[in-house]
């Protein structure tokens, strides 16, 4: 009854933002992402008959925050008449800082629970359970580019391209460690409800994601580079319209940007994109990385840089 499983967070370069069912989860969009291989997160989940009810910690301490959550990722996999559990979580980077450290952690999760509960699950079994946790989650089930296609009354993955066959770099330049002041669910829906951009976002988005799939299907790094800063900064102004106005950036994100903006001026292969937080990702062609990582460390206001290459999906590591 106890399973470890590792999943990375990914980075949408066609951003999912809205829901179209709140009570299920279900995204109003789809969306293409990367996954990372250096950062992690590994969850041990014991289903333990004794336990009166389910207790985490995270990197050593007792987390009560991330536990309502966790423990309704639990019922959805296990049934709510499940054992209590025992949770211990590691992770490598800032959670709840717009590093997709809710992805992972509910990826890795799922995948664990479905082990520990003695189910066998198919991926796309998966896939909507981690959904009905956190949108952005089941992408971490798969690695390189993973389309997650909304359909009717389900969603599904697709792998556009293995992790090796494409293998970019992406570089993360942290500008503010702490926790975001809203969270993503919350902020969607105000989106959703009052920004004037919400319904032209949702209707632009296929168009988008067709674009990014045929760069992604044929390595054109200056189509997606392209594509995906322009859906980042759609997004972003839906946020920005929303009342009350949701932004995410600080000083140094935009400084971030305009450094990103002169290596491109310089020939240098990287692109930006940013997601609920102030963090900036620059996505690089891996002969780049290094000149895109020193510019970004020289940028002022970047605290931290991570490195990351392209990884696999979630994994189970111990289990039955
Ligand atoms: C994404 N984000 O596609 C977008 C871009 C943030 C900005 O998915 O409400 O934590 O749990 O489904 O998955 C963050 O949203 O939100 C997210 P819920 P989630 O990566």
């Amino acid at each position: 009854m106890r399973a470890t499983a590792i999943a990375q967070p990914n980075i949408a370069l066609i951003k999912y933002w809205g829901k179209r069912d709140l009570s299920r989860n279900l995204p109003a969009v789809g969306s293409i992402s990367i996954t990372l291989r250096d950062l992690f997160t590994e969850m041990n989940v014991e289903l333990d008959d004794s336990l009166r009810s389910d207790k985490l910690s995270v990197n050593g301490s007792i987390d009560s925050k991330m536990l309502p959550r966790l423990s309704s990722c639990l019922d959805e996999v296990a049934g709510a008449n499940r054992a209590r559990a025992n949770i211990v979580s590691k992770c490598n980077f800032p959670i709840a800082a717009g590093l997709a450290s809710s992805a992972s952690a509910f990826a890795a999760t799922t995948v664990a629970a479905s082990n520990a509960a003695g189910r066998s699950s198919t991926v796309a079994e998966l896939a909507n359970l981690a959904g009905r946790s956190s949108g952005s989650a089941a992408r971490s089930l798969l690695g390189g580019f993973v389309e997650l296609e909304n359909r009717d009354e389900d969603i599904a993955l697709n792998v556009l391209q293995e992790c090796d066959s494409w293998p970019l770099v992406v570089v993360v330049a942290i500008t503010e460690a702490g926790p975001k002041a809203v969270g993503s669910t919350e902020a969607m829906e105000i989106s959703r409800k009052t920004s004037p951009f919400y319904t032209s976002w949702v209707e632009r988005q296929d168009e988008d994601l067709s674009t990014a799939r045929d760069a992604i299907m044929r390595r054109d790094f200056e189509q997606l580079a392209a594509v995906a800063e322009h859906n980042c900064l759609k997004m972003h102004s839906v946020m920005w319209a929303s009342r009350p106005p949701i932004v995410y950036w600080n000083s140094a994100t935009m400084r971030c940007l305009q450094t990103v903006r002169k290596l491109q001026g310089e020939g240098i292969g990287t692109f930006f994109t940013i997601d609920a937080g102030p963090q900036v990702k620059a996505v690089c062609l891996p002969e780049d990385a290094a000149t895109v990582q020193a510019a970004l460390a020289a940028t002022a206001g970047v605290s931290d840089i991570m490195v990351s290459g392209l990884g696999d999906g979630a994994r189970l590591v111990t289990g039955a």
